[in-house]
């Protein structure tokens, strides 16, 4: 069967080696795959539900654009745009968010991360951000969403209010019901400062995460300063247990070099954490210091990155505006 995917990463800047193994390696295997029809966007809307400065902002429009690009993803097989270009996701936001249950956002455990102790004062948007986020994959009649583990909760709610639109219109088909693909293993990436703690554009320490713009010494002196435990790398998988910053930092050397968390210990099994440190940092190097080059590159020729993102808008426009027309006349409008 051919994939309809729809995926989307936030331009909030420091985009950081979490949002790279748990979501765009992985757009960019199955931009690679052959049958599939591919949609990756740059949520703008969704990053005004905290406050950012306009000029940062366009700065890291373009910069997420690099990245996807960077990271392998082909403009000619994909579309890639940004989301404030086409009107239907702020349409449709609205349409389903009154098809949407308070109950139901209620559970949602990011916002109450992202909110914090003092709700009353998040923004609205951040509060129904889920629904824009609904809206933006069923517009596509996307099948598969790659994301990582910390938004699995957000697509399942999106399951739910496609369905429940369908219901509501008596409508069984209108919007596909899309399936989440988040990788079985290495889908949550932790902070490099403290392993319980999710790797985070918003981390005030720098040297919590490993940025996609970062270079070789940068990438160096993040591996040195990572933390670690004071015993030796584990024997087996079960010696991981209450060893978040160890299992962290195997998962990572893992992803990267795709294979199973268990050859990653028997790699290193008893050895000093400063020799896997070293083959960690090398191969983050390896992987990473190219994308890093190449998005710097990118940087440089923005009209280039404009024209990708002109040209991405008006193919998404062409799909999302003969969806909300669909959808408002089902509506009643
Ligand atoms: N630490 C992570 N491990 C695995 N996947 C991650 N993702 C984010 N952090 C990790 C995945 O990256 C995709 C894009 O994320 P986003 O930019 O839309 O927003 P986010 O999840 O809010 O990113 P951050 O870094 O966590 O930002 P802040 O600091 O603002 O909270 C998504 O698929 C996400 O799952």
């Amino acid at each position: 069967m051919n994939k309809k995917i729809f995926s989307g990463v936030q331009p909030t800047g420091n985009l950081h080696l979490g949002n790279y193994l748990g979501a765009i390696k992985n757009f960019v295997e199955l931009n690679n795959q052959k049958d599939n029809e591919c949609i990756f966007c740059v949520v703008d809307l969704h990053a005004i539900t905290v406050k950012q400065d306009p000029k940062e902002l366009k700065k890291n429009i373009r910069e997420t654009a690099a990245t996807f690009i960077a990271s392998g993803i082909d403009p000619n097989n994909s579309i890639i745009f940004n989301q404030s270009m086409v009107s239907a996701h702020s349409e449709a936001a609205w349409i389903l968010s009154c098809v949407s249950r308070i109950g139901w956002l209620n559970r949602m455990t990011q916002f109450k991360e992202k909110a914090g102790k003092d709700k009353e004062k998040a923004s609205i948007g951040l509060y129904s951000y889920p629904v824009l986020m609904a809206a933006d994959i069923l517009l596509y009649d996307a099948t598969h969403v790659p994301v990582g583990n910390d938004q699995k909760q957000h697509l399942e709610l999106c399951r739910d209010i496609a369905q429940k639109f369908n219901n509501d219109f008596s409508s069984p088909n209108f919007f596909k019901v899309p399936e989440p693909l988040i990788q079985k293993q290495f889908s949550r990436i932790m902070s490099l400062k403290d392993g319980t703690k999710k790797m985070s554009k918003s981390d005030p320490s720098n040297l919590s995460r490993i940025n996609l713009t970062d270079n070789k010494d940068e990438i160096l002196n993040k591996v040195k300063k990572a933390k670690t435990d004071p015993l030796q790398m584990p024997e087996n998988i079960k010696n991981l247990i209450e060893r978040p910053e160890a299992e962290n930092l195997l998962s990572i050397y893992s992803s990267l070099k795709n294979q199973n968390l268990e050859n990653s210990v028997k790699e290193f099994e008893g050895k000093n954490f400063s020799i896997f440190k070293e083959k960690l940092s090398d191969l983050l190097i390896e992987k990473i210091e190219p994308i890093s080059k190449e998005i710097k590159k990118l940087l440089n020729d923005e009209q280039y990155l404009d024209a990708i993102l002109l040209e991405g808008s008006n193919k998404a426009d062409k799909i999302a505006s003969k969806k909300i027309i669909e959808i408002k006349q089902l509506v009643g409008f």
